[in-house]
């Protein structure tokens, strides 16, 4: 078997711990949130689970085991699978009828009962169900669980005189995520002190306005970009993902009056002449107000960004208004891009992206410390003193089968609080996509709005 924490990984991965905020049975708000049902719906780590669960007991002791309903039931068949021990079923509620049996399953009077359970939390559901197994004049004397949510069951459990075996407890989970990147310190930090049994303060934030973030912008971009969302009350940005020149002047020539800017991967147009493709782009630009964002995604050093952005066919320091940029090669690597703004990348859309919690925090430094930017592409929030780019929305689609993830813009600016949206195939793909842009950005508009 591979090591715990490898383990613990696979088991992570199937969603079973999540981190924000969530409001318990009890009312109390807690920093995460454990539900370890999904580890029946994948045989192998339901398996490897019961073994390393058997691996921490002294199995002669027991006769029988037991799951504590629902969640453990799978745990505990698993378990007797791999260790020959019998299996009793404790029910929720008695039969109304026959019986009337709390037990089902073969047992003896005497016989001992392991009982297992998915997570303790303070402990009081188990003191309630083990009785329910005493009654029947089972021992119970161990409790195996998978893990230990570190608010004083463990404690009271033993403090009854019960041996708890426990698997994973949060802060060894914790150690581990923050060392694979999944955690920032501060996450961390708030649920050591949930912990600790300290109410933590979960911050209200409220969103920076366009005509607040006007006033502190400093870069023209940003201003521009601002000034035009406020007076087209738009803050949809079109990618015109198309190969040709026709369609790209054809969809920036119906989407214009509704957008703020288009993007656009200009390395995309297959018959790209400077004269033919950006002399009438920029006609369009200057008649329907809006800006251009080439969706370069410069990632080498400094050198190299400023050749690709300077020169070649494209010359696209001659037109776009900005540009995007990785920030993997480091804070000078920004230094060329003198005449435009600079949106940095800061995480990706795609399932799957290397962008972790790690990677974004240190590409946040180096984004907010450069003049030349003005804001990051994001799919979480960033600090409200550069502007929040958010593509993957779609009103109608989920993914596209190619690794895009897709959200609605009501979600992006609820939880986000982003500035702007971009918005590729739910446009140009649409069969009317002017009409297509006029609907996000009207959605767009009032998500904006019902945000403040
Ligand atoms: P779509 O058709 O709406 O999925 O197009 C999204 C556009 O945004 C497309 O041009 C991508 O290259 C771009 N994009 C993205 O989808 N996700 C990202 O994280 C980044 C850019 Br960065």
């Amino acid at each position: 078997m591979e090591s715990k924490k490898e383990f613990f990984l696979e088991c992570y991965k199937l969603g079973i711990i999540k981190f924000g905020r969530f409001t318990l049975k009890s009312g109390i708000e807690s920093p995460f949130y454990v539900d370890l049902r999904p580890l029946a719906s994948d045989p192998k780590i339901l398996k490897n689970l019961a073994n390393y669960l058997l691996e921490m007991l002294p199995l002669d002791n027991f006769d029988l085991i037991c799951g504590v309903p629902y969640a453990a039931l799978p745990m505990a068949t698993a378990m007797s699978l791999e260790s020959y021990i019998p299996l009793i079923i404790k029910r929720k509620e008695a039969k109304d009828y026959g019986t009337k049996k709390m037990i089902e399953g073969i047992y003896q009077k005497g016989q001992n009962c392991l009982l297992v359970e998915d997570v303790i939390t303070s402990g009081k559901s188990l003191l309630e169900t083990i009785p329910e197994i005493e009654q029947e004049d089972l021992n119970v004397s161990d409790i195996v669980v998978v893990l230990d949510r570190e608010q004083g069951g463990k404690q009271l459990l033993e403090s009854k005189g019960y041996r708890v075996h426990t698997l994973f407890n949060i802060s060894e989970v914790c150690t581990i995520l923050q060392e694979t990147g999944d955690l920032s310190e501060e996450e961390v930090k708030r649920i050591q002190d949930f912990l600790l049994g300290n109410h933590i303060q979960f911050e209200e934030k409220t969103r920076c306005s366009y005509e607040q973030k006007l006033t502190q912008a400093q870069h023209s971009v940003s201003k521009k970009l601002l000034e035009t969302a406020l007076a087209k009350k738009s803050n949809l940005i079109a990618s015109a993902d198309v190969t040709t020149t026709q369609e790209l002047l054809a969809l920036a020539d119906k989407v214009g009056p509704h957008i703020i800017a288009l993007k656009t991967h200009i390395d995309i147009i297959s018959d790209f002449e400077y004269e033919k493709t950006i002399t009438p782009l920029k006609e369009l630009a200057a008649k329907h107000q809006f800006l251009l964002m080439e969706d370069r995604k410069f990632a080498d050093i400094g050198n190299t960004q400023e050749l690709q952005f300077t020169s070649g066919v494209f010359k696209i320091t001659d037109w776009a208004d900005f540009v995007t940029s990785q920030v993997i090669g480091g804070f000078e690597s920004l230094d060329c891009f003198k005449n435009v703004g600079v949106v940095a990348i800061i995480g990706m859309s795609s399932k799957g992206t290397l962008t972790t919690n790690n990677y974004r925090e240190e590409a946040l430094k180096v984004a907010l410390s450069h003049p030349n930017v003005i804001g990051g592409v994001s799919q979480n929030p960033i600090p409200d003193d550069i502007l929040l780019f958010t593509p993957g929305v779609n009103l109608a689609d989920s993914g596209d089968g190619k690794g895009q993830q897709y959200n609605t813009p009501e979600h992006v600016f609820k939880t986000l609080h982003t500035d702007f949206i971009i918005v590729g195939r739910g446009i140009y793909k649409s069969e009317n996509p002017e009409a297509a842009a006029v609907a996000y950005k009207n959605e767009g508009w009032n998500a904006y709005v019902k945000s403040l």
